[in-house]
């Protein structure tokens, strides 16, 4: 049987994830054969609506890949939706205060350590599981990771980790950087957020969880691969989509 994504996560070499913005949960699918270690599925800034989203989870589940969702700002109660529906994990972004960490997190496991509500009716169909098997080990099996990218989360980064059902941190380095440069510009690849990522990095391992973040391309992700991420995902379904057809186009006009 496959470890769980924690277990693949902290015991495997880095897990390098495809990002999914398309609405089609047909893409996801398509990702999911292809040799990436886990697909994410974009809610926030991706084109990808409920239905779609959840339509995606069993399709990337079924290529034995683990189904991450990045769920909206604040839409804590959907990521119980897509943990139900057999999600491997789920990101949250803009965790900006110890509060926003404990009722994301809240929603992300069973008692005793949140409040998750019971019906993983696609959980429980994709893992093969009875509901007596699952309870016990579904807290382990969904992964909590709360998005890091503005100042304010920065700096209480030790808080938020603490926080009991919080497995690990995204972090989103466009708009860390444009929180560090006080709105002045967009440059995830600035000298400070670096310095950021270098940090925060330091901070997770130290307290023991997962970190992971986003790369807007393949060069960038083995970076980050090379710092010691557990999981980076790399650029996205439409990057992936116009740099195949520029290549194809620029083979063809050759
Ligand atoms: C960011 O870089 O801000 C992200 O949220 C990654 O998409
Ligand atoms: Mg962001």
């Amino acid at each position: 049987t496959n470890p769980s994504f924690l277990d693949r996560l902290n015991g495997g070499p880095s897990a390098v994830a495809a990002w999914c913005g398309l609405p089609d949960p047909t893409i996801a699918a398509l990702l999911a054969r292809e040799n990436f270690d886990a697909v994410i599925v974009d809610m926030q800034h991706g084109a990808v609506d409920f239905s779609n989203a959840l339509r995606a989870v069993p399709l990337i589940a079924g290529a034995g890949k683990p189904a991450v969702v990045r769920v909206p700002v604040g839409e804590f109660a959907t990521a119980s939706r897509f943990l139900d529906a057999g999600a491997s994990g789920v990101i949250a972004p803009m965790i900006n205060t110890i509060d926003d960490a404990r009722r994301f997190a809240s929603f992300m496991k069973y008692p005793p350590i949140g409040e998750r509500s019971w019906g993983p009716h696609g959980a429980l169909s994709l893992t093969g599981m009875q509901a007596a098997e699952y309870f016990p080990v579904a807290n382990g099996l969904s992964v909590a990771l709360a998005m890091v990218e503005t100042r304010e989360a920065l700096n209480i980064i030790d808080d938020i980790l603490a926080v009991p059902g919080i497995d690990g941190i995204f972090i989103g380095p466009a708009d860390l950087s444009i929180a560090l440069s006080q709105g002045a510009k967009v440059n995830p690849l600035s000298a400070e957020v670096e310095e950021a990522i270098d940090y925060a990095l330091s901070r997770v391992k130290a307290a023991g969880k997962v970190a992971g973040i986003y790369a807007p391309t393949g060069a960038r992700a083995a970076d980050m691969v090379a710092k010691g991420f557990h999981l980076v995902s790399v650029a996205s379904d439409s990057a992936y989509l116009r740099h195949g057809a520029q290549m194809a186009l620029a083979a063809a006009r050759a």
